[in-house]
């Protein structure tokens, strides 16, 4: 069976995975795009995906009895409206991270998902599909003993002028939020966050950077800078210190160079390719769930916990260092 996926929001992100479903990817195709620029629909449908239809809403893309499965990839704010409009027409789905900007938007999704009775949602939480974490998962769960601290850091070489000091956690470090939860196995119950003094390359609406520290239930603490005006490059890191030992997330593959009387190995600057290879396996886990008529991978729950948890990282941001608790409701078992 072929998928017939249409894309809402064909953006950086919408064409990307546009261009992967039809010329990586196996399984696919994408036969409708839709956007709130016309413009940018026609331009990924000229590059990627001759043969779709543009629909002139996102509604109408999902009402479409040619549309098997949804990506939703527009501005974070739309997610919610769209990923419901899809549960309601019982879809799969695939929506970028946020699932919701708000944690009552994602219990909004969960409700509606668990209402359906079927699993048809997938977040965009492409590290759980890196080979880098997935080596690090292994190594936590069965060589460096029960984990004690995380240490981690994302980094951004630049962001664009409206970028402000949330957008670090909820456009940002949601990344670390879902990934580390999935890494420990474990849930968070407290965030803090502290500011050192700005970098020079930040702006009056962006503190930057900042470190988030998150206290899990089994009792890790985890310590996240986010810096997302580096300008030396896209670099993720994490590392893990066990009970025995301490794992460390490997960095990507570079050629070591001896060089002008120096040692040097190229640092990746955008995320597209840091996680390039992950963005192919989650797309192709959707594209395989999907022709079951069901969803895989992080899930609506997953999105929720992200989001009730960006609710709180950001409610820190402003409490001047306080802890601010983190509650989460019971776990429908829909997602155990
Ligand atoms: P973008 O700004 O490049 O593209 C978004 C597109 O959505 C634009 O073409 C815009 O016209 C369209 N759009 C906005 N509102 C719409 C609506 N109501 N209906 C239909 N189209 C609409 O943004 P980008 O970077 O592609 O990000 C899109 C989403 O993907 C965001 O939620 C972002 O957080 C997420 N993202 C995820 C990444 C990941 O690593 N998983 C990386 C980059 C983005
Ligand atoms: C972007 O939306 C992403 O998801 C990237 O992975 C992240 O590094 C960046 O900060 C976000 O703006």
């Amino acid at each position: 069976m072929t998928v017939r996926i249409g894309v809402i929001g064909t953006g950086a992100i919408g064409r990307d995975h546009a261009r992967r479903i039809n010329q990586v990817l196996g399984g696919a195709k994408i036969v409708a795009l839709s956007d709130v620029n016309r413009a940018s629909a026609e331009a990924a449908r000229k590059d990627f995906a001759p043969d779709a239809m543009i629909f002139e809403t996102g509604e109408a893309l999902i009402d479409s009895p040619g549309v098997d499965a949804v990506l939703v990839t527009s501005w974070g704010a739309t997610h919610e409206q769209y990923v419901l409009a899809v549960i309601a027409a019982g879809k799969p789905c695939f929506c970028e991270k946020p699932l919701a900007t708000t944690a009552e938007g994602g219990k909004r999704i969960v409700d509606a998902e668990v209402a359906h009775g079927k699993r048809l949602v997938q977040v965009g939480f492409m590290r759980r599909y890196d080979a880098g974490y997935i080596a690090l998962k292994q190594a936590v769960d069965s060589k460096i003993g029960a984990p004690i601290m995380v240490h981690a850091a994302h980094r951004n070489p630049a962001v664009p002028e409206q970028y402000v000091t949330p957008m670090a956690i909820h456009d940002t470090m949601i990344h670390e939020i879902d990934v580390l939860r999935w890494l420990l196995d474990d849930d968070y119950v407290s965030a803090r966050v502290l500011f050192p003094r700005s970098s020079t390359r930040s702006h009056a609406r962006l503190r930057d950077p900042q470190i988030v520290i998150l206290e899990t239930a089994k009792g890790t603490i985890i310590d996240v800078e986010i810096f997302v005006n580096c300008h030396y490059g896209y670099d993720i890191q994490c590392q893990v210190v066990g009970e025995d030992g301490i794992a460390n997330l490997p960095d990507p593959m570079a050629i070591s160079l001896r060089l002008d009387a120096k040692k040097q190995s190229e640092i990746l600057t955008d995320w597209k390719d840091r996680f390039l290879a992950s963005y192919d396996v989650e797309l192709q886990d959707f594209i395989n769930a999907a022709a079951k008529g069901t969803a895989s991978g992080p899930s609506s729950w997953d999105g929720y916990v992200a989001a009730i948890t960006s609710d709180a990282c950001v409610a820190a941001q402003e409490s001047e260092g306080a802890a601010i608790s983190i509650n989460l409701p019971d776990r429908p078992s829909l997602y155990n």
